[in-house]
């Protein structure tokens, strides 16, 4: 049995300061976490124990950012790993998982005991975010990851994400664990169509600062190749792509993979895609000695289009190198992941599945900001699969709400709420404005009728009361009073939240994403409004009634344009939001006034 004590519990009898402890939580969720009733003033300085080098450490290269350094403070830091001579006594509080640390803090210090190097950054990371605490309580934490692999795959279609926002990724999956990105934009071409040639002088030094940036925060950085397309399997071009990995090794990435996503012709041929990776592993990867195990995504890489007599999956299974990572998105191209799922993919590779999580990827509803809850995924699966990386929006900082929350799934499944995530991830990007931002999120998250068939939940608050305003209102005219009220009080709720948002300098980066959805919330809010007045006017009133109809037209038709002409470049042009229960309900309570 293993205790789980949720600091926004523990710690709110605590402290109460400008960090609100009620509002705090460790993420991702630690696996052990108990704590003592007294809680300490943060050290000022600290002497550092450790046998770690510093000049190579980056778990000590970050304690170092959080506190000034003092050889003659009373406050210890001891730091390491398992084996270390002044850690001995902790041998057996370390857990025996890859990434496990042992964090314990006491009055007169604090001891961070890993299992490895990068455990010991998790350390550090955790004791980071407690020191964002007034009050440093007296933890006691012995954590690590059920997934091995966490992190993101740059993989979608559309605009690239840009070199700051990568920069600022990395440090984001650092904090929350995660330590896996995989380069592989379907638009950028020396990923893709271009992949024989080298990249410009520009893109290779931004390459190089990423993997640096990577390595700063216990990320592997994975550079992809899309060769698929027009491979010819002979050994120019086999030369071609070693070429290619060989210069981008020289850039410093240490994590390579091939996909074969999204093709047809000769590159699909499955023999010819095991003989190359495994030419690829054994005389590259495997002479390197630094360079992480190789992962390939399979051109049948969901359920729906694996054509099992062909033998495509199975050919890949016998044939990969054990070490060879093979890549699955689950039954369909977008779905959710569970034991079943695994249960088909995994005996068929012959290895566990390297998850590829479409999710919150929105390149097939560009006209969606996708910032609702990640749910679905099986809390029961983590033996299952090597690895689960989420492929996120081209909205590089709007796609942290769902990240923030895959970053805690993958770590401790079983131990996952996602409701209480979400709402972190966004108290986490907006901390001032969290209230306003979770109410644009709650109305933002379902993705409309889609070719994948893939849905989310929306509007999950005001749901009930839609219905009941709707079912009185429609069969007989009249008003449910409690749900009119609720509805109203929501309908300010969204306007208010746009408003703020829109006038906001927290966050920059995630305002200018969303900034066309909160121009259409913002109408979408009114339009909600002038229809719940509208519901008040008495209908004998002919007069009234005649103006307040015309008014719901006007801001219809406001609402309408409004979505219409903003991101008209899209590949599905427009925006939307609110569609699945909000507007469906404004616009029957209007067709029901209007029938009258
Ligand atoms: F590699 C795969 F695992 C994968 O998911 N490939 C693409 C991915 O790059 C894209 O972001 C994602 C969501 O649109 O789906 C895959 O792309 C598709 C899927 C289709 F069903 C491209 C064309 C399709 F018809």
């Amino acid at each position: 049995m293993k205790k789980n004590i949720f600091l926004w519990s523990v710690l709110g009898l605590l402290s109460f300061g400008s960090v609100q402890a009620q509002d705090f939580a460790l993420n991702p969720t630690p696996q052990n976490y108990q704590v003592e009733t007294d809680s300490l003033t943060p050290p000022t300085t600290y002497q550092l124990e450790t046998q770690l080098d510093p000049s190579s450490s980056v778990a000590v290269q970050l304690l170092r950012t959080l506190l000034p350094e003092d050889p003659l403070s009373k406050f210890s830091i001891r730091i390491g790993i398992r084996g270390d001579k002044n850690l001995k006594k902790y041998n057996r509080n370390i857990p025996q998982v890859a990434e496990g640390y042992y964090l314990k803090i006491e009055k007169n210090g604090i001891v961070i005991a890993a299992n490895d190097e990068r455990g010991a950054y998790y350390g550090v990371q955790t004791l980071a975010q407690l020191l964002t605490l007034d009050k440093l309580p007296m933890a006691e934490i012995a954590d690590y990851p059920d997934i091995p692999y966490r992190g993101v795959v740059e993989g979608f279609y559309g605009q690239p994400w840009n070199h700051e926002a990568r920069l600022s990724q990395l440090d984001f999956y650092g904090r929350n664990k995660m330590n896996v990105y995989i380069y592989g934009p379907k638009d950028d071409p020396y990923h893709n169509t271009n992949w024989r040639k080298p990249y410009p002088e520009k893109e290779a030094k931004q390459l190089q600062e990423l993997v640096e940036r990577a390595k700063q925060n216990e990320v592997i950085f994975y550079w992809a190749i899309h060769p698929g397309q027009d491979i010819r399997w002979n050994d120019q071009d086999r030369d071609l792509l070693l070429k290619k990995f060989e210069s981008m090794y020289d850039l410093g990435v240490r994590g390579f993979a091939v996909f074969f996503d999204d093709i047809s012709g000769e590159g699909t041929n499955a023999d010819k895609q095991a003989e190359l990776l495994n030419y690829i592993d054994e005389h590259f990867v495997q002479v390197k000695k630094d360079v992480s195990p190789l992962i390939m995504c399979p051109t049948e890489y969901n359920k729906s289009w694996a054509n099992l007599k062909g033998g495509y999956l199975t050919t890949l299974g016998k044939q990969l190198n054990p070490n060879i990572q093979i890549m699955w998105t689950g039954d369909r191209v977008v779905a959710n992941i569970d034991k079943q799922t695994l249960e088909f993919i995994n005996p068929l590779i012959q290895r566990k599945a390297y998850i590829w999580w479409n999710f919150p990827v929105s390149d097939y509803v560009q006209n969606r900001m996708l910032v609702g809850p990640v749910y679905g995924n099986g809390t029961d699966i983590k033996d299952d699969m090597i690895a689960f990386v989420s492929n996120p929006m081209e909205h590089a900082e709007a796609s942290k709400i769902a990240l923030y929350s895959v970053a805690d799934y993958t770590w401790n499944p079983e131990d996952y709420d996602s409701r209480r995530s979400w709402k972190q991830a966004i108290r986490y990007l907006m901390p001032r404005h969290a209230d306003y931002l979770e109410t644009f999120a709650m109305h933002s998250s379902d993705l409309g009728e889609n070719g994948h068939k893939f849905r989310r939940e929306e509007s999950q608050n005001i749901r009930p009361a839609l219905a009941a305003l709707c079912k009185a209102y429609l069969k007989d005219g009249t008003i449910d009073r409690e749900a009119y009220r609720q509805v109203s009080e929501e309908c300010q709720k969204i306007c208010q939240a746009a408003d703020q948002l829109i006038i906001s300098d927290e966050n920059k980066e995630l305002i200018k994403e969303i900034t066309p959805w909160l121009i259409y919330f913002k109408q979408l809010g009114v339009y909600g409004n002038d229809v719940l007045q509208a519901m008040t006017i008495r209908q004998d009133n002919r007069q009234a009634h005649e103006k307040i109809l015309e008014q719901l037209r006007i801001q219809r038709t406001w609402l309408e344009q409004t979505g219409k002409h903003l991101n008209e470049k899209a590949r599905q042009p427009g925006v939307k939001c609110g569609t699945k229960y909000l507007l469906p309900a404004f616009d029957a309570l209007f067709k029901q006034l209007s029938d009258h």
